[in-house]
């Protein structure tokens, strides 16, 4: 799926793959006198390392010229990538498939790095290199899998020593869904994999092709004389002949001929001959040093990154940039840390769509009913940024619910998210099991599943509600909404003009997606929303001159605490955690510090008109982003006092 920008770039080369490798089958068949092992070996090499498979064909082994091939492969290093194409072309192969495999399996990584490596060797070994190529090695096939187990050997350890780390490197890192065969990037890892195996088995292959042990590239000729010579006769008549008329006439009659007398002749470049010069000290330190190349390809990645996980484990994930990840990080905080994946998405809200909106109940049977949902939404937090939010009733911060002390209430809670969660009632006595701790007071409500939620509501205040389940990835992606009650008695209120809620949030967006802030490196947040919103989106609240306004600050971020300040004079604090102070412990302030989980109900009075800015006093919270736009960001608003 696309998610970040290098999938485009991924894309981008599978066609050149998919074109390159097209080029090369078509030139294989249609005139290069190569055996057909040698003509898959190169197609399957230069599916897997595309433009870089076409470059070191064209440049090692395409016939420039009709009749050139034996002369033009001849060169030790044109040997040596023709024997490190057939070892990558067969040994890849193997790897490629057991990697699909285990990854469908759900096998951990380093199960998959040995089965890569047993299957790649076999499909090398069993294969391609004693089947396929019998014909070239002569001898039984027994024969040939003896004569070619250390060779394979040597050549196997020298490629997967290279393309073990990347893959484990690459596949544990921050974008887990290369672990996914269904994801482009677990291919572009595979390509990359092959090509770093390719050149940690190249030299290996140069010596041991220098040393007659392996087969590099050869030429295979149908020898039909007579054909030959029309041939040489029509070429002096019209002066040129394309490789396809050559290619097109050999296979016609050339072949045929060929075939009925039996005359194949197979010539390996150079003049080699299989025998062998290398001594058995050489071979043993060979395969010694590639053995240990191996090992440490293969173990030292699970120093960084955590190897015992499967792509089932990590489903997936793409983690925030600048995680700490290490090799004992579980699966299940890589999947609490990672983005919000873009495809889950339910429903796309208007970019000028507010949350906090008041949501009327149903009364049945003198009970204040409420339906709720949870979905994945996307919501702009600015005209052009818009985050991938968890959210309830498709809206960030959720609906609000407005009720009187003594009320009957029931919550209707439907789950469309694609993992549990459940609903707590910040502040209430409700009963234990309404209370919401998911695996504490109720099991978590499934993907799909419901609950309901019913009480007396017996207080009365400024209160919210949040979910309770992975509460640090779920109320962070804006699970959250405000709960107001009034009191039964309405002369209890605190009075004033004026009645603004404010619901405070912290946001990660970086590189298209969207991820849980959290208080932990690599997780810090970006975006702050007041409402929903960041400034100068946030609301802007008119007053007159005398007017008061009671600001209701609540703490429904996860995160900071953060000092809330308001411009133009100081407010009365009149209400802390939904609980109205005594006149006599009433006080004066203008900052107050609102921690996650804490409400504050204040008065400010609008002594002198203009512009009075409310906002957090810590500064990296009003820029969005880090930058400034009409004189701040984040968590700022404006009452404009006329
Ligand atoms: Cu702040």
């Amino acid at each position: 799926m696309i998610a970040l920008p290098y999938d485009y770039f991924l894309i981008a080369w599978f066609v050149l793959a998919a074109g390159s490798t097209a080029y090369v089958a078509f030139d294989q068949f249609n005139g290069n006198p190569e055996p057909t092992v040698m003509k898959w070996g190169f197609i399957l090499v230069t599916l897997y390392m595309g433009p870089f498979g076409l470059l070191l064909y064209v440049l090692a082994d395409k016939e420039p010229r009709p009749g050139e091939h034996e002369h033009f492969t001849s060169p030790l290093w044109k040997q040596g990538v023709g024997s490190t194409i057939h070892c990558v072309a067969g040994d890849a192969t193997g790897i490629i498939l057991a990697a699909t495999v285990t990854a469908l399996l759900g096998l951990p990584m380093w199960i998959d790095l040995i089965v890569e490596y047993i299957a790649g060797f076999s499909f090398g070994l069993f294969i391609f290199q004693s089947l396929f190529m019998k014909k070239m090695m002569g001898g039984t096939y027994w024969e040939n899998v003896r004569k070619s187990f250390m060779p394979e050997f040597i050549s196997m350890n020298a490629m997967m020593a290279g393309m073990a780390p990347t893959m484990s490197l690459l596949m544990m890192g921050r974008d887990m869904r290369a672990m996914d065969p269904l994801e482009f990037v677990f291919w572009g890892v595979m390509s990359l994999g092959v090509m770093v195996g390719f050149t940690t088995a190249y030299p290996f292959n140069v010596w041991m092709v220098k040393k007659k042990i392996k087969h590099g590239l050869m030429t295979e000729r149908l020898e039909a004389p007579g054909q030959q010579r029309d041939m040489s006769g029509m070429k002096s008549e019209t002066g040129q002949m394309s490789d396809e008329q050559m290619s097109h006439m050999e296979g016609h009659g050339g072949q045929q001929k060929a075939k009925k007398s039996g005359e194949r002749e197979v010539s390996h470049g150079g003049g080699h001959q299989m025998g062998g010069d290398a001594t058995t000290p050489q071979l043993a330190a060979l395969a010694g040093v590639t053995s240990f190349l191996l090992i440490s390809g293969m173990v030292i990645p699970g120093f960084s990154v955590n190897l015992g996980l499967s792509a089932r484990d990590v489903d997936g994930s793409i983690m925030p940039p600048g995680m700490i990840n290490t090799f004992d990080l579980p699966g299940e905080a890589m999947k609490d840390m990672a983005a919000v994946k873009p495809r889950q998405v339910a429903y796309v809200a208007a970019p000028d769509a507010r949350g906090d909106k008041v949501l009327a109940p149903r009364i049945e049977n003198g009970v204040k009913v409420f339906d709720i949902k949870a979905e994945i939404i996307r919501w702009n937090i600015l005209p052009d940024v818009a985050v991938e939010a968890y959210a309830y009733n498709r809206q960030v911060p959720g609906p609000r619910l407005q009720v009187t002390e003594g009320d009957h209430v029931r919550i209707n809670f439907r789950n469309a998210l694609p993992e549990s969660t459940t609903v707590h009632w910040h502040g209430l006595i409700v009963p234990n099991e309404m209370d919401g701790p998911a695996n504490v007071t109720q099991d978590p409500v499934p993907p799909g599943g419901s609950y309901t939620y019913e009480f007396d509501v017996a207080q009365s205040g400024t209160y919210f509600y949040h979910s309770h389940d992975h509460p640090d990835r779920q109320q962070a992606l804006g699970l959250y909404g405000a709960l107001l009650i009034a009191p039964k008695d309405p002369s209890a209120e605190v009075k004033a003009d004026l009645d603004y809620t404010i619901q405070l949030q912290e946001w990660l967006k970086r590189e298209w997606l969207t991820y849980p802030a959290m208080l932990m490196e690599g997780a810090l947040p970006n975006y702050f929303t007041i409402n929903g919103k960041a400034y100068p989106s946030t609301d802007t609240v008119g007053m007159k001159v005398g007017q008061t306004i009671k600001l209701r600050f609540i703490g429904t971020n996860n995160n900071f605490v953060h000092p809330m300040h308001v411009h133009g004079g100081p407010f009365e604090v009149v209400a802390v955690d939904g609980i109205n102070l005594k006149e006599s412990a009433r006080y004066q302030a203008d900052t107050v510090n609102v921690g996650p989980g804490q409400r504050y109900d204040v008065v400010w009075t609008a002594r002198k008109p203009g512009k009075w800015l409310v906002h957090c006093h810590i500064p990296h919270h009003t820029a969005n982003n880090n930058v400034e736009h009409k004189g701040g960001g984040g968590l700022m608003l404006v009452l404009n006092v006329q």
